[in-house]
């Protein structure tokens, strides 16, 4: 006799539960968004990952120019542990580990990412360094950094980074938030790097976040294509331009995607169903930029004290070290 079975479909993950109740929330609030942190599936991730390599999005090439020129002084302490908070790849780790020399002793590494697959990654380009034990944490910051706080293997000095101007998507009162939060993990004397991108021409930032290429275009319309894939979405992607807006009184670029005519919206598991106008808005990212004087008084604000701030001239972005007084 023939069985028949049929396939179950498998329950939402916890995670994918929340992205539905996150997408509801916010794609019903005015102006209508979605957390820029949802652009990072692995279709995003490798988008992002593109976008680095663009000749119009400098902020990856100076940051990485500026860790190897001063890799040294920021190693000159003495560090044997070092914390990256959202370690990408590993590029920008790396760039640094090799930049400190031959000099330094025995390195403990924690990486702290909520994916695995950037983990998995990042400890595939720091295997390649001797002496350096690599500790994955695949969770928040938060969590993270009481877990690295508790493991203190070797003597020496302890260094978080948070590098690739990840601070910039932060807005002003969760970027302070972030920041006290970090300082609370450190003790006094113990060194955090921050990477950040200054302002600069409206030209060029209009550039670098929306791309000849349409690199950036992709990485913004596969948040829709992404709910479409995981919450049962009917989204028409031909039917949202990307927008990237500079806004002045905020220092800030704004990706948007812009409906371009009305339709109908309905995202099965998120219990949505609406339509939005033509030219009606859903405001996906905000990237501030700073002024270096800024970052100075936003770290000291927080609990720091500026050891050195170093400036890429030509593309405009600053990697400040600072302590935790
Ligand atoms: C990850 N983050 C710092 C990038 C930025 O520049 O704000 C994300 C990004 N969005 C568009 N292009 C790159």
């Amino acid at each position: 006799m023939m069985r028949s079975w049929r396939a179950r479909a498998a329950a939402p993950s916890g995670a994918t539960r929340q992205f539905a109740v996150d997408v509801r929330e916010f794609l019903t609030l005015r102006p209508r968004q979605l957390p820029s942190r949802y652009l990072y599936d692995e279709l995003g991730s490798a988008l992002f990952e593109a976008i680095c390599r663009l000749p119009w999005y400098p902020l990856t090439r100076a940051e990485l120019r500026l860790l190897e020129a001063h890799g040294r002084e920021v190693f000159h302490t003495g560090v044997s542990t070092v914390i990256e908070l959202g370690s990408g790849s590993g590029a920008k780790l790396s760039a640094l580990i090799a930049a400190a020399g031959s000099g330094r002793g025995g390195l403990d590494v924690h990486l702290i990412d909520i994916s695995e697959s950037a983990l998995a990654q990042a400890r595939r380009a720091l295997e390649t360094f001797e002496n350096v034990r690599i500790v994955p944490h695949p969770t928040t910051y938060e969590i993270g950094l009481v877990e690295s706080a508790r493991a203190r293997p070797f003597p020496g000095r302890r260094l978080t980074l948070f590098l690739g101007s990840n601070i910039g998507n932060f807005d002003p009162p969760g970027r302070d938030a972030f920041l006290k939060s970090v300082r609370s993990a450190l003790s006094a004397g113990e060194s955090f790097l921050l990477g950040a991108d200054l302002v600069k021409p409206e030209r060029e930032l209009l550039l670098a976040y929306d791309d000849p290429l349409g690199v950036t275009a992709a990485f913004n319309r596969n948040l829709l294509a992404r709910i479409n894939r995981e919450l049962r979405g009917g989204l028409d992607l031909d039917g949202f331009a990307h927008d990237a807006l500079w806004n002045a009184a905020h220092s800030r670029i704004e990706m948007h995607l812009r409906s371009r005519r009305q339709q109908r919206v309905a995202v099965r598991d998120a219990g949505l169903d609406f339509v939005m106008e033509a030219g009606e808005r859903i405001w996906t990212e905000s990237s501030y930029k700073y002024e270096a004087s800024q970052i100075v008084s936003i770290l000291e604000k927080s609990g720091f004290g500026v050891r050195a701030q170093w400036i890429d001239a030509v593309d405009r972005f600053a990697l400040t070290l600072a302590e935790a007084v």
